[in-house]
């Protein structure tokens, strides 16, 4: 069968971070075959079902292969198919009216998950056009993490599970579905077969905690407090590292007056976690060395994000596992081009004072937008109205929180343009309609800008469609019409040669060597300090009160009052089978998971009148869905963990696909946000469920 197959290396992309190295077998410019392989960097051979699914994207008959441009009403579904020279001007005549009318911040240029290089692309789109406004949803993906890091230790402590840890500990992390962090779990696997203990901390019992010294079942939404509970316990029970914590942290003594008041029986109440339990996962954590903290989603989706963040940095600093092998790490770059030249981000200066999250106040560092304030831009006109909008490699419809405000946000813009391989919600909003070509059919370099200490290759394997564009190559093009041409290249993939070329070598050449990695360099603070304004990691922030932050971690009740008319707490996890709202339209994927599934305990079901199998209404104060009950004894009593992403690409085109029915972002709202980053709540929403009948 595999006569005459070509085999080509690369690494996974866009079905999540991506990073598995992929053997990729071809005949012709068709690829017949995915396989994982063994000298992957981070992978060592291990592939997903998504991986095996991911070349299905290229050739199903449904992919968008030619410019489109919407005839009659917006979100009607109907279009009349235009050539490419059409399509850039009309996207560039619609993007620069909007500019001569309300000046370059009123059009907005939005992204998703990072993908890859494009998405630094279309920040450097938004420099050369003169807009601040790049919205991503960092606010409920990286940014909490990344940024506390920055104001509390100078660094983005990222888990290193490249050197032995004595014990993990995966805080609302399903790391072996989501494979979090670009990390992909294989090497945590591995030494979890070496004898690395778990801690795992998540209300469902996940599969890795089936193998877990302690599984924390918590209450969602309370991930602050048991973090709390645990700096009580390594504090008051003098279990933290004494020497780390008297030569580099400042404030320890006001943060040990601080948590004494979250006591594990305190901590219990909240969180729902038994207080011994509290008390003996906190002392295994302090006793490991080194140990380290595996952070997940769940501590960026409430309204608290930076507590839950800040609180994890002070465990990590106060049992001496910041910067060392094996806990969490500063990575380093390899010699590669600097994000800032790359974006350009010298041609607008004045980006933080005319970004419009400057008005909402955000944490210094933050320098995309927001969602929420997005939408309010758009609808309210707040801090100025914004007009217009380009998109790609995302889709709000489904992504933001209340998809009813990204709708009206749709309706209401003058010019909306979306790049996209298939037609999504939120392709059939918009004005013109772009056919990317995608992984395997672009040369594309990995994990650039993102802090993890490495880039990977992703060489183009097969040709795409014949009128599908590389996102690169559409920005390039575009980017020409509406800012100073000579600022961008004749040939759009000089973009992957600027980023190698530091390192002395050729786009080919680094394809040849399949990945970069920057030097390991650990506790260079040791000898400079940590990048902080007083030089140590600040258990105590020194900048609080001038950037109007907390100084020290709290508790500060759960991120939504409870209500006795919704008594059940609503969360939800990412599907292994399926990267957010994409690829519901991939037969094998589908095939695995036809529906959305609401977990849920048995006997909660039983109480609320619910059997396996049932289609069942979801219902917050903010909205209402259906999705399959799927009963189980993994998720603790008294929650519902409810599917995110679901729309059918099916569905109705005149109805955008039936975004509303099942989409979780219909349960939440932007009605109260966590002031550094304008995050909502996502998870710990009260919640109630009845049978559909
Ligand atoms: N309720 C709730 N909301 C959430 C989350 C949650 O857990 N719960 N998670 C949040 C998180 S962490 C994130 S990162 C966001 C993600 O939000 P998004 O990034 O908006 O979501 P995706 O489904 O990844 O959307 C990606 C789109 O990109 C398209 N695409 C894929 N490859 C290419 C390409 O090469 N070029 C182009 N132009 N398009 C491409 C896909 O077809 C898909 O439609 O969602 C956030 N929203
Ligand atoms: N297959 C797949 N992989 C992905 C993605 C995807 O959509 N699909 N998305 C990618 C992206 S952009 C990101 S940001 C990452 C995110 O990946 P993760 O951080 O793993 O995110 P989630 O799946 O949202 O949540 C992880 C776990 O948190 C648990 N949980 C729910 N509520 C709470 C809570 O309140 N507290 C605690 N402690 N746990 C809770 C859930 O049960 C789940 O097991 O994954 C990436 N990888
Ligand atoms: S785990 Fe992620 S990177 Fe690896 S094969 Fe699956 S989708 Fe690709
Ligand atoms: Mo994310």
């Amino acid at each position: 069968m595999e006569e005459g197959v070509r085999w080509v290396k690369t690494h996974c992309a866009r079905m999540d971070h991506g990073g598995c190295a992929l053997l990729v077998g071809v005949k012709g410019n068709e690829i017949v075959r995915v396989k994982g392989d063994p000298e992957g960097f981070l992978s060592r051979g291990y592939i997903c079902p998504k991986g095996v699914a991911s070349p299905d994207r290229l050739t199903h008959p449904d992919r968008l292969r030619y410019p489109l441009k919407r005839k009659g009403d917006r979100g009607e579904g109907k279009w009349e198919r235009i050539s490419w020279d059409e399509a850039l001007e009309t996207v560039a005549g619609g993007l620069l009216k909007i500019r001569e009318e309300h000046g370059p911040r009123a059009v907005a240029f939005g992204v998703g998950m990072p993908k890859g290089l494009e998405h630094f692309v279309l920040i450097r789109l938004a420099n050369l056009f003169g807009s601040p406004n790049v919205i991503a949803s960092q606010d409920v993906c990286h940014a909490p993490r990344e940024i506390t890091g920055l104001h509390t230790c100078g660094f983005y402590p990222v888990a290193d599970f490249h050197h032995k840890s004595a014990l993990a500990v995966l805080w609302g992390s399903n790391i072996t579905s989501t494979n979090e962090e670009g990390e992909i779990c294989k090497l945590l696997l591995d030494q979890v077969k070496d004898g690395m203990e778990l801690i795992v901390i998540d209300p469902r019992r996940i599969d890795l905690a089936k193998k877990a010294k302690f599984w924390l079942p918590i209450r969602p939404g309370t991930d602050p407090a048991l973090a709390l509970g645990f700096l009580n316990v390594i504090i008051g029970e003098g279990l933290y590292d004494k020497a780390f914590v008297e030569q580099w942290t400042e404030g320890f003594a006001d943060l040990a007056e601080h948590v004494k008041k979250y006591t594990p029986a305190a901590v219990s109440a909240i969180t729902r976690v038994e207080a011994g339990l509290i008390r003996e996962a906190a002392r295994a954590y302090a006793a490991a060395k080194p140990a380290v903290i595996q952070w997940g989603n769940p501590l960026e989706h409430t309204v608290h994000t930076f507590d839950a963040t800040r609180a994890l940095i002070c465990l990590m600093a106060v049992t001496g596992n910041l910067d060392v092998p094996g806990g969490n790490m500063e990575a380093h770059d390899p010699r590669i081009m600097g994000l800032g030249p790359f974006v350009r981000a010298d041609l607008i200066p004045d980006k933080r004072k005319d970004m419009i999250s400057a008005h909402h106040r955000v944490i210094p560092r933050l320098m995309t937008i927001a969602p929420a304030y997005f939408r309010k831009a758009v609808l309210e006109g707040v801090p100025y109205p914004v007009k217009g909008f380009y998109g790609m490699c995302s889709n709000p419809m489904l992504s933001y929180a209340d998809s009813r405000l990204t709708y009206e946000a749709f309706r209401k813009l003058d010019f909306v343009a979306v790049a996209e391989v298939f037609m999504t919600p939120t392709a059939a909003m918009a004005d013109v309609v772009l056919p990317a070509a995608t992984t395997f059919e672009i040369n594309d370099i990995g994990h650039y800008g993102i802090g993890h200490g490495y880039i990977l290759a992703r060489p183009k394997i097969v040709e795409p469609p014949e009128e599908c564009w590389p996102d690169m190559k559409i920005m390039n093009e575009l980017g020409r019409r509406v800012s100073d041409p000579s600022l961008w290249h004749d040939d759009f993939e000089q973009f992957l040669e600027d980023v190698v070329k530091p390192a002395g070598m050729t786009y080919a050449q680094f394809v040849e060597k399949g990945y970069l990695k920057g030097p390991d360099r650990f506790g260079s603070w040791k000898e400079k300090g940590f990048r902080t304004p007083t030089g140590k990691v600040e258990l105590k922030l020194s900048v609080a009160e001038k950037f109007r932050l907390s100084a020290m971690p709290d508790w500060l009740g759960l991120p939504e009052a409870e209500d006795a008319d919704y008594p059940l707490v609503l969360t939800s996890a990412k599907s292994g089978n399926y990267l957010h709202s994409s690829y519901r339209w991939l037969e094998k994927l589908r095939k695995r998971e036809p529906r959305p599934l609401m977990e849920i305990h048995p006997e909660t079901a039983v109480l609320n009148g619910v059997a396996d199998g049932d289609l069942v209404i979801i219902e917050t104060k903010y909205g209402q869905v259906e999705q399959t009950a799927r009963l189980t004894d993994n998720l603790m009593q008294g929650v519902v963990c409810a599917a995110h992403g679901w729309w059918f690409p099916e569905g109705d085109p005149a109805s955008q696909y039936d975004w509303r029915s099942a989409n979780f972002n219909m349960l939440t709202s932007v009605g109260k946000l966590g002031k550094e980053y304008g995050t909502p709540n996502l998870k710990s929403l009260p919640c109630r469920i009845r049978r559909k009948a």
